[in-house]
């Protein structure tokens, strides 16, 4: 009996072109904290109340203070070894999509440091709820390199420079849509993948968790990687229950 592990890396080593799409879980061993589940932000905070156009409009303060804290945390955090092992395999077999939820910047630097002085571009995610690495005016939608937030009162936010209205955080909240054009590659790439790997999401959240479907409507097939079931769980041909960075460098690290 070949185990699920060894099914999963000859399927991905064999693939002509492979899709991963990943969420929170991928970083959780990078320090991030997941959204939902023991010790996830939705536990402490509503997302109704932080992560929504309305609760921007209703107090931008809250919102700005909540997601200065989520900067400062990130940048203390570095890429793990799951991140590394995704952009080694995406730099060196030129045939991997990396699709991610995730705002929090890690796979592209994990990117840049595995490409040292080469060029990163192939081990680049699509990140398809933004980055909270970058600001964008909720006016005129202009996208800038990030501020420093002073967020104690209103009067103390930060503007636009060309039209005066509040910056945001460039991310997707609930009820938002995805960028067009962003969504649009990371629906061609599952579409026409013959393996989509998912690791560390809870699927909960559409149009992305519909991801691993495109693959899977085109004959292709679904591998995920998650310590707990999830409904892809259903979906895919092998599920492996653990952690991002023990499984994942053991699927893509060994394979040319
Ligand atoms: C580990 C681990 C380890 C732990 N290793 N694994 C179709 C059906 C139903 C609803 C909808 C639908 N289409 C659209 C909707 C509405 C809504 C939605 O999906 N709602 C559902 C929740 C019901 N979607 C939207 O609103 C989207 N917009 C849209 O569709 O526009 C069209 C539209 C417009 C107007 C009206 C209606 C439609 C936008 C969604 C934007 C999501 N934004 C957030 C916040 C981003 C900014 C920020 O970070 O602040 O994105 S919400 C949050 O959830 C974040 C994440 O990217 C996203 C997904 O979470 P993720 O990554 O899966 O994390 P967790 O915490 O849920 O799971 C972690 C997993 O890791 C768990 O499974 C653990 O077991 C595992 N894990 N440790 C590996 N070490
Ligand atoms: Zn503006």
């Amino acid at each position: 009996m070949i185990d699920a592990a060894t099914r999963a890396r000859d399927l991905l080593h064999d693939a002509s072109a492979a899709v991963v799409l990943t969420g929170a879980g991928v970083s959780a061993e990078s320090g991030v904290p997941t959204f939902r589940g023991p010790g996830g932000l939705w536990k402490e905070f509503r997302p109704e109340d932080l992560a929504t156009p309305e609760a921007f409009a209703r107090d931008p303060r809250l919102v700005w203070e909540w997601y200065a804290w989520r900067r400062t945390l990130v940048g203390a955090c570095a890429p793990n070894a799951a991140h590394r092992a995704l952009a080694e395999w995406a730099l060196r077999s030129g045939k991997v999509t990396i699709v991610t939820q995730n705002v929090d910047g890690l796979h592209a630097r994990a990117a840049r440091e595995a490409a040292g002085e080469a060029d990163p571009t192939v081990a680049l995610p699509i990140e398809v709820h933004g980055s909270l690495l970058r600001d964008r005016c909720s006016g005129c939608d202009a996208r800038s390199e990030p501020v420093t937030v002073d967020a104690t009162s209103l009067a103390t936010l930060p503007r636009c420079v060309r039209c005066g209205a509040l910056l945001r955080p460039d991310v997707v909240w609930f009820g938002e849509m995805l960028d067009e054009s962003v969504l649009a590659r990371a629906g061609a790439a599952a579409a026409t993948a013959d393996v989509c790997l998912v690791v560390g999401t809870s699927a909960l959240v559409h149009p992305a968790a519909s991801l691993p479907l495109r693959t899977r409507a085109h004959g292709g097939v679904v591998i995920e990687v998650n310590p707990e079931e999830t409904p892809l769980t259903r979906v895919a041909e092998i599920s492996i229950r653990g952690t991002a960075a023990e499984i994942v460098p053991m699927l893509v690290g060994l394979t040319a």
